[in-house]
């Protein structure tokens, strides 16, 4: 579809577009388009920006992934469509491997999602023939790789699923999560809410890691000390009801 510049939707428009055209190609699952509607109505409701809270949250993601022994990306087929290049970018820059980890899980998405990503500037993405599960997770999400999500310290998992997200925090790891819906049970179980579009919270936690990538680990370990995730979730829903 050619689309005009100067539409008042333009963005969103562009954005819809490379959902359905990963839809087309076999990255998105049918699923996923229904899931970016619902994440459509959050980014209204947050006035399609990243709002001031938010930017705290991603100083303190960036400080933990900084600081992680074994930082990995997991990546599903909405981010892996709205967001290729950022996050092989991203995962180059933190030294963390990124993983296709996928909740509607057939090996042959699996394969297109890396060689897309693969395509797009990302080294050495794991998920093939994933080799461990989480414990106490009964769906496809469970299964990942020894080396990836299984060993990692802190993971960053742009559009997760509740059950997994609270299974992750039980295995001890920290949990940064991106999802647009504060309410979602993943956004209250995570350790950290990124509550803004994957295309707009991966270019800011880019710039982000260039700005913080020289700061000690003691320095790193102050910009996490007093976070609270519970209180900065209430202070984005405080923001929404005011905008
Ligand atoms: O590729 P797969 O097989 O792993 O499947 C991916 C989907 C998204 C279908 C799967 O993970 C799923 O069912 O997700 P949910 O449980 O519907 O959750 C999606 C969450 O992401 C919702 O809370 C949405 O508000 C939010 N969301 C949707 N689009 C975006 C988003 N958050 C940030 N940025 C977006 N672009």
């Amino acid at each position: 579809m050619i689309m005009s510049r100067d539409h008042p939707r333009y963005e969103s428009l562009k954005i819809r577009e490379k959902l359905v055209d990963g839809f087309k190609a076999g990255i998105v699952c049918a699923e996923g388009l229904i899931a970016h509607g619902r994440g459509e109505a959050f980014d209204y409701l947050v006035g399609e920006k990243t709002i001031e809270p938010v930017m705290t949250a991603n100083r303190v993601a960036v400080a933990m992934m900084l600081a992680a022994k074994h930082p990995v990306i997991s990546v599903n087929g909405n981010t892996a469509a709205l967001a290729p290049e950022g996050l092989g970018r991203l995962s180059v820059k933190l030294n963390a491997p990124l993983e296709v980890n996928l909740f509607h899980r057939t090996e042959e998405r699996v394969e297109k999602i890396i060689h897309h990503l693969e395509a797009h500037g990302a080294k050495d993405v794991l998920g093939k023939g994933a080799n461990a599960r989480i414990p106490n997770i009964s769906h496809e999400r469970a299964k990942v790789d020894k080396d990836g999500i299984y060993k990692a310290d802190v993971v960053l998992v742009p559009l997760e699923d509740g059950d997994r997200c609270e299974a992750l925090v039980n295995m001890g790891k920290t949990v940064i999560v991106v999802d647009l819906n504060p309410l979602s049970r993943t956004a209250q179980a995570a350790s950290i809410t990124i509550v803004d579009n994957v295309v707009r919270a991966v270019p800011n936690m880019i710039k982000l890691v260039d700005e913080m990538m020289t700061l000690s680990k003691s320095e790193l370990e102050h910009i996490c000390a007093s976070y609270d995730n519970k209180a900065m979730l209430e202070n984005v829903i405080r923001r929404i009801k005011m905008i």
